[in-house]
């Protein structure tokens, strides 16, 4: 496996690539161009500065998270075919400059969703917690302006300002897309940007919905063994594949993470591992990486991908805000640092037991 972490660029993250470099066993980081909208093409000096900061630092680019999908071809719309050909460029552009993964979700208007950000733990940390029955009193036109309150100034990956300016319209489009319609459409991208991926191969990690079941009615394709596995079929290619990220899926208890790792190695590019403590049904928070901390047996997770083979980007996950750090909630550097230890020391233990 190819240990990285979340960079979020230049001008976004207040975590300096310096302090990244000095983690032990990262090859690189996972990064965008936080900027850019979703249906924009990248600008190919855009993409170069980026990869000139990270290899400055002695680091590589190992996948970009993400290349976000415009609406129109989520939900099917005819001007789909534009932003698909512009999404091609982009890949066009990224597949020249040696990049080989690219991290993306097909979730409908918001990106993962969460009821508080800064969510207080008996040790004085703070992580992100959900909670259905908070969601259910919200209105979904305004979850913008409740992400803006809960994120600390900061911008929240999925939830930028420009993107989500225009909620009710975009609730509007997805009013008669049902999850069989949202396949078709994402099966529909898939079968025009394989060609690119293929020229210049590029494995593309769709990302599991977050949480894994419907949000304000919005339909959820990407949440389960079953879903996951149908997506993989539509389109039998082995550079379509997915985002193995352990939070997500576990935010439902009856998916067996481990199991769907052995079930789809092969189709895994990319792996999100963190751990989550279920509190009640529909109910959970965030928690630290190990497994006495959470829901989620981190070793069967670890040794599921040992045991396939998996030789992808694994990144640790969303760490918890920890020792007076200040930085975006969810990708401070100290938890994520600890987190990054602790995969590795789970590693070298299932190779040496071996
Ligand atoms: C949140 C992340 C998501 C994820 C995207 C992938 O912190 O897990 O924003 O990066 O859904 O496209």
């Amino acid at each position: 496996m190819r240990l990285s972490m979340r960079w979020f660029g230049p001008a976004h993250d207040t975590i300096p690539l310096a302090h990244i470099r000095q983690v032990p066993g990262l090859v690189g980081v996972v990064t965008t161009l936080y900027d850019t909208l979703p249906g924009e093409v990248w600008e190919k000096a855009a993409i170069k500065a980026l990869k000139d900061e990270v290899t400055a630092h002695g680091l590589l680019i190992t996948g970009i998270e993400s290349v976000n999908v415009h609406d129109a071809i989520k939900a099917g719309l005819p001007e789909r075919d534009k932003y698909i050909e512009n999404y091609i460029k982009t890949l066009t552009r990224l597949g020249e400059a040696g990049i080989d993964m690219v991290c993306y979700n097909f979730m409908p208007v918001f990106d993962f969703t969460r009821t508080e950000l800064s969510h207080l733990r008996e040790d004085g940390a703070t992580v992100f917690a959900y909670d259905q029955a908070v969601i259910d009193t919200l209105n979904p036109n305004k979850m913008n302006e409740y992400m803006a309150r809960i994120s600390e100034g900061f911008v929240m990956p999925g939830w930028e300002k420009e993107r989500v300016a225009e909620l009710t319209r975009l609730f509007e489009l997805y009013k008669d897309v049902t999850d069989e319609a949202l396949l078709d459409n994402l099966v529909y991208f898939l079968r025009a940007i394989m060609p690119v991926c293929n020229k210049y191969g590029i494995r593309m990690a769709i990302h599991p919905d977050d949480p894994a079941w419907p949000v304000f009615g919005l339909p959820r394709i990407v949440g389960t063994l079953d879903s996951l596995q149908k997506i993989l079929d539509a389109v039998d290619d082995p550079l379509s594949g997915i985002t193995l990220c352990t939070g997500s899926l576990g935010t439902r208890p009856d998916n067996d993470i481990p199991g769907i790792i052995r079930a789809l190695s092969g189709r895994i590019h990319f792996a999100h591992v963190r751990n989550l403590r279920h509190t009640a049904p529909g109910v959970f928070e965030e928690s630290a990486h190990p497994s006495l901390d959470g829901s989620l047996d981190m070793y069967a997770i670890m040794k599921a991908f040992y045991d396939t083979g998996f030789d992808g980007v694994l990144r640790p996950d969303h760490g918890r805000a920890i020792f007076g750090e200040r930085a975006m909630p969810g990708y401070g550097l100290y938890d994520r640092a600890i987190g990054c230890g602790y995969l590795l020391g789970l590693w070298e233990a299932l190779q040496k037991q071996d």
